[in-house]
């Protein structure tokens, strides 16, 4: 009866570590100024494998929760990027970041 507990404990554990393996939380860098880049920055990341996306936007930091197993952590800045924010690792194109609304154009102005 001991052994069984143990072995299913065992088990238990098992699973449940194999079921956070995929959960990552990170923080990365991306500029924008105001409350609307950061609707736009936690709109796109509403995706497929991330459960929590939050801009600060004092300190610029993006809090993440994502699911490796269903997206890296790559794609989530090239997401980022492609509504015209950059990231520590990956920049918006020119073109994109040209459309956004004077008060997000945080390459030319910092509104803080
Ligand atoms: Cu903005």
């Amino acid at each position: 009866m001991k052994t069984t507990i143990f072995t299913l404990s065992i088990a238990f554990f098992i699973v449940t570590a194999r079921a956070q393996s995929g959960t990552v939380a990170t923080s990365i860098k991306v500029f924008g100024n105001c409350a609307m880049c950061k609707a736009r920055i936690e709109k796109v990341l509403d995706y497929k494998g991330i459960k929590q996306a939050q801009w600060n936007t004092k300190t610029k930091q993006l809090d993440v929760v994502y699911n490796a197993d269903k997206i890296t952590e790559q794609k989530i800045h090239e997401l980022v990027a492609s509504v015209g924010h950059d990231t520590e690792k990956v920049k918006a194109k020119d073109e994109v970041y040209a459309l956004l609304p004077f008060c997000c154009l945080y390459r030319d102005h910092d509104h803080q």
